[in-house]
């Protein structure tokens, strides 16, 4: 057992690093705490989702035509009560509403715009996989008021801070402000606190994991088949052959890589050539948090932090993890020009 004088909670780090930015007003901080709260909320529900049968579909759907699960709805409407009404927000964006959620009349607009996916990889959770949230949050651009998509729609290079929440074997936050390193933290369900548990993530340039739906291998160009080949082994010279691990969430297959080391790829296909994955709140905060821990993210040749984007919810093909991974699928794609 840790003594607690050795223990860090979410929220001494993240006083400890606000001291170290003196122009910083504790707006940033507080809004961390107020997503931390959002996931502790979520966690609960989450655990005890097999015991109060909120199972299965809430009967609607959402923006993506996707069957909502109860847990979906819970979790959006989780994180817009933890930070509409704080002042620090002048606008959200969420996978589940088709447009941008303005902060209620009589509350004063803040400085932040945050994104996020409340429950990302939604389907595993009839089957008790790992499921997560995740968040962008930027900084507005117009000057006062309800934000508007000007801005949410800002390339993810402009971003203030990204992480998310792993309901996994544990519930885990991982996050990152700008400048600087990736830091994660395990809820201690008997505290409800969360502690540090992994300082300075850092990924290796190259790992010994792969993680892409390879059913979609017929519909992939020549290019992704042949870097995805490469992952089996089949180019020695350039790339040690990987194994291959796919949960099926994002942040699951994300955060396996940040550990131990690894690329994920979602490419384009003849029948989804943006792929499935949405820019701003999954590919533009998971880029940011690689980029932090020492990795890339692309389109597939092109950095994700540079895209700007144009619509709300808009895909991009994604290939993310080790920064040597990524620079072989971006070369094999390149050599395989338009080979599709
Ligand atoms: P597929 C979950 O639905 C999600 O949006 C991501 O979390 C995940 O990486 C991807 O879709 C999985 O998609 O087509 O492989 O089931």
């Amino acid at each position: 057992m840790l003594h607690p004088s050795l223990v860090t909670t979410l929220e001494r780090f993240i006083l400890d690093q606000e001291r170290e930015h003196p122009d910083a007003t504790g707006e940033l901080t507080n809004l961390l705490y107020d997503i931390a709260l959002a996931a502790k909320i979520i966690a609960a529900q989450i655990r005890r989702a097999g015991l109060v049968n909120i199972l299965g579909a809430a009967g609607s759907v959402n923006v993506q035509d996707e069957e909502q699960q109860k847990l979906d709805v819970f979790a959006n409407e989780t994180m817009k009560n933890a930070l509409n009404h704080t002042g620090r927000v002048c606008a959200m964006a969420s996978e589940e509403d088709e447009t941008i959620i303005p902060v209620p009349e009589g509350v004063q607009p803040g400085k932040y715009t945050v994104l996020f996916d409340p429950l990302d990889g939604s389907s595993n959770i009839d089957v008790n996989a790992a499921v997560g949230t995740i968040f962008s949050i930027y900084e507005r651009r117009s000057a006062s008021g309800q934000g508007t998509l000007e801005d949410v729609l800002q390339p993810g290079r402009n971003q203030i801070a990204a992480g998310y929440v792993m309901y996994g074997s544990s519930v885990m936050m991982v996050y990152a402000v700008r400048g600087g390193r990736v830091h994660g933290f395990t809820l201690d369900p008997t505290i409800g606190e969360f502690l540090l548990s992994h300082d300075d993530i850092r990924i290796p340039p190259t790992g010994k994991y792969y993680s892409v739906n390879e059913s979609n291998f017929g519909r992939w160009s020549i290019g992704t088949q042949r870097a995805v080949r490469g992952f089996h082994g089949d180019d020695p010279a350039r790339l040690k052959g990987k194994n291959s691990r796919y949960v099926g969430a994002l942040v699951a297959d994300f955060h396996r890589n940040m550990i131990a080391g690894g690329i994920f790829m979602y490419p384009g296909d003849r029948k989804n050539p943006n792929g499935k994955l949405r820019l701003l709140y999954e590919c533009a905060p998971m880029a940011f948090l690689a980029e932090a821990a020492g990795g890339a993210a692309t389109d597939g040749t092109r950095r994700i932090l540079d895209i700007v984007p144009t619509a709300l919810h808009q895909r991009v093909p994604l290939v993310i993890g080790g920064s040597d991974d990524v620079d072989y699928v971006r070369t094999v794609l390149i050599e395989s020009g338009a080979d599709e």
